[in-house]
């Protein structure tokens, strides 16, 4: 009798779509980083100065459906990442703790080649490369950045803790232990 009278559950179409290189949604926010903005994290100051402040290096679309810092809660970022040099030193994001310094993030690559630099507080570096289709688990505890290691763009998405926060203080004051450089046409970790 009851089945009968039930009503059907409501069936909504989603409120996001990753179509497998886009973010796209009404609450999807932009952010751009320009060369300008990432001021003291390349080797070469000289060529630095000489590069156009206002030149996009990468910007990130993201969903963030509950406040920042809410416990619980998940965040999702795509990453493009403009191929690129300062010198021999690849274009790369800032690069981050996380402020809550145990919370873990995932990393997939969707385009392009790169790779994801990793340190942990001990100032430990290694990383793994990342190419369309690459998954990355990246442990509480350890600094994430990204370099883009090819011709193209590279996208890469990701998906972190609500409250994981970001702290780039550490990585500003004392930069990642290695750089990643092209040497000989290659990337190597010096
Ligand atoms: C990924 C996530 C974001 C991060 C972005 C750019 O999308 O980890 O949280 O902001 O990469 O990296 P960064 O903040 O180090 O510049
Ligand atoms: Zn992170």
């Amino acid at each position: 009798i009851n089945i009968l009278i039930m009503k059907d559950a409501k069936i909504f179409l989603p409120e996001l779509i990753f179509n497998g290189k886009k973010l796209i949604g009404k609450d999807v926010e932009k952010s751009t980083r320009k060369l300008g903005d990432l001021k003291g994290i390349f080797e070469d100051e000289v060529t630095f100065r000489l590069m156009d402040p206002e030149q996009v290096v990468y910007y990130v679309s993201s969903t963030f459906p509950v406040e920042e810092g809410t416990p619980g809660g998940l965040f999702m970022g795509i990453t493009y990442l403009m191929p690129g040099k300062v010198g021999n030193e690849y274009f790369m994001t800032k690069g981050h703790f996380h402020s809550n310094i145990d919370r873990a993030e995932f990393y997939w690559g969707v385009e392009g080649e790169g790779m994801l630099i990793f340190m942990n507080e001990k100032r430990e570096v290694w990383a793994e490369r990342m190419y369309p289709g690459s998954l990355h688990y990246i442990p509480g505890g350890v600094a994430h950045r990204v370099a883009n290691v090819g011709n193209d763009m590279l996208i890469f998405a990701a998906s972190w803790p609500s409250d994981a926060g970001h702290n780039y203080e550490t990585i500003a004051k004392y930069g990642f232990a290695r750089r990643l450089k092209e040497i000989d046409g290659k990337p190597k970790l010096i």
